[in-house]
C-alpha cells in the first residue's frame, strides 16, 4: 500500500473508533434529567468524506478541503427503531445546512448519512437555514419548520449584518426528498416556529415567536400561538401569546418553543429555551411548562426557573453560555431523550421519563417574580422538611 492510501486507511479507522465510543450517564444531577459524559455530536463527528478529498491526485497532502465548524440545534424523531437527528451543521464558511445523523440507542454511535439534505429554495432564496423542528402531523406529512435568514434588503448601504428571520416550511415522507412550501407569512419576523402535531378546530396550529428585529424580540411578548388554514401558503392573521416573558426571570429577554410538545394524559408537555441578559452577554437555559389538553393555549403548569443550564464544557463555544433545544423523542416505555446543543457548538443528550417530567412540571413551585415570594416558597419547603425529618 502506498503512503497516501495508508494515511487514508488510518484516518478512516481513527474516525470509526471515535464514532463508536460508548456514552455513559453522569450519576449526579438534579433528578429531573440525566446528562451523559460525552457530547453526542461535534464537528469532528462529521464524515471524513465530507471534509477530505481522498484522491491523491487532487489532495496530495491529505488536508481538509471543506471545514466543518459545529453541529448543533437538531430536530429529532424516532424512525423505525432508529433515533434520528436533523442536525444543524455549520461549515467553516458559516453556512448552516441540515444533515441526518442516526443512532441505534439515542445516546451514542450517531452516524451521519452520506449526503446532507437538499432543501429546495423558496421563491426568494435564503442565505442561511437552521434549527429545524420536526412534526409528524396527523395529516400524514412529516413537516420541518426552520429559520430562513436573508440579508435585510432595507439595510443602509454598507450594513452587511442586518438580517431578517422568517419561518421556512418543508415536508417529506421519507426524510430524503423534501417539498418546500412557501415561507410563513407574518406581520413580524419569526424564529422558533413549531407545528403542533394535531389539528385544532380543523386548522394547523403553530407555536410562534414574534420578534421586532432579527435578534431582538422587542414587543414580541413571548411564545405565541396561531391557527392557519393550510401549510401550503400559511399566513398568520391572529396571534396570541401563551407563554409570556417576565422581568427578572430566566426568560426576560426572549424565549422560544423547543420541539413540539408531547401529549400526556395530564396535558401537553412543553420544552423551551429562555434568555436573560447579564454583563457577560445573553444566557440561554432550558425550561418546561404544560398546557391543557382541552385548550392548548392555556398554561396549566409552569415550574419556576430552569431545569438545565450550561455546565462545565457546555458553557464555552462559539456563542458561550447557551443551551438550546429543538428536538426530543419519547419512547413507548416512557423514556424521554432530550437533545440539546451547548454554546452553538456541539450536541448532547439528557434522558428522563414522561412521569418524572410531568411530576416536575406539576409539583415544582412557580416563579413568584420577587425575592419576597421566592423566600416564602423556600421557607414553606424548609418548614415542611423539618416536620418530615422530626417524625
Ligand atoms: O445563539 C443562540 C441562539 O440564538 C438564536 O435563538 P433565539 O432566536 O431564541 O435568540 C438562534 O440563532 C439559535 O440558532 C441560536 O442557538
Amino acid at each position: 500500500m502506498n503512503l497516501f492510501k495508508e494515511k487514508v486507511t488510518q484516518l478512516l479507522a481513527e474516525h470509526e473508533a471515535f464514532l463508536s465510543k460508548k456514552n455513559v450517564p453522569i450519576e449526579e444531577g438534579n433528578g429531573i434529567a440525566t446528562r451523559y459524559e460525552n457530547p453526542i455530536l461535534t464537528a469532528a463527528h462529521t464524515p471524513v468524506i465530507w471534509r477530505y478529498d481522498l484522491d491523491e491526485k487532487t489532495n496530495p497532502y491529505l488536508m481538509e478541503r471543506i471545514g466543518m465548524n459545529a453541529t448543533m440545534n437538531s430536530g429529532a424523531i424516532k424512525w423505525g427503531d432508529k433515533y434520528l437527528l436533523v442536525v444543524r451543521v455549520e461549515g467553516s464558511d458559516r453556512k448552516s445546512f441540515f444533515a441526518i445523523a442516526e443512532s441505534p440507542n439515542g445516546i451514542d454511535n450517531f452516524r451521519f448519512w452520506d449526503f446532507p439534505i437538499t432543501m429546495p429554495d423558496d421563491l426568494v432564496p435564503a442565505t442561511n437555514i437552521y434549527d429545524m423542528r420536526l412534526t409528524a402531523h396527523e395529516d400524514g406529512w412529516l413537516y420541518g419548520l426552520f429559520c430562513a435568514e436573508r440579508h435585510d434588503s432595507n439595510a443602509p448601504a454598507g450594513d452587511l449584518s442586518s438580517a431578517t428571520a422568517t419561518c421556512g416550511i418543508a415536508r417529506t415522507k421519507d426524510l430524503i426528498t423534501w417539498e418546500r412550501l412557501p415561507d410563513l407569512k407574518s406581520k413580524s419576523q419569526q424564529r422558533n416556529v413549531v407545528l403542533h402535531p394535531e389539528f385544532v378546530d380543523g386548522k394547523y396550529a403553530l407555536y410562534t415567536r414574534p420578534q421586532d428585529g432579527f435578534i431582538d424580540a422587542g414587543s414580541g411578548g413571548g411564545i405565541g400561538w396561531a391557527l392557519v388554514d393550510t401549510m401550503d401558503g400559511a399566513e398568520i392573521k391572529e396571534e396570541k401569546i401563551i407563554d409570556s416573558r417576565f422581568y427578572h426571570t430566566i426568560k426576560e429577554v426572549k424565549n422560544g418553543e423547543g420541539p413540539h410538545p408531547i401529549k400526556t394524559d395530564k396535558g401537553w408537555l412543553h420544552l423551551a429555551h429562555g434568555v436573560r441578559g447579564c454583563a457577560a452577554g445573553l444566557r440561554y437555559v432550558l425550561y418546561m411548562y404544560m398546557t391543557s389538553l382541552e385548550d392548548p393555549t392555556k398554561v396549566i403548569a409552569s415550574p419556576g426557573g430552569y431545569f438545565l443550564a450550561p455546565e462545565n464544557e457546555e458553557r464555552i463555544g462559539d456563542v458561550s453560555n447557551v443551551l438550546f433545544t429543538n428536538g426530543w423523542i419519547a419512547d413507548e416505555d416512557g423514556k424521554v431523550f432530550i437533545y440539546y446543543a451547548s454554546s452553538d457548538t456541539r450536541m448532547h443528550v439528557a434522558t428522563s421519563t414522561l412521569d418524572k417530567l410531568v411530576d416536575y412540571c406539576m409539583n415544582t413551585p412557580q416563579d413568584g417574580l420577587t425575592t419576597t415570594a421566592s423566600v416564602d416558597t423556600l421557607k414553606k419547603m424548609i418548614a415542611h422538611n423539618l416536620e418530615v425529618l422530626a417524625k
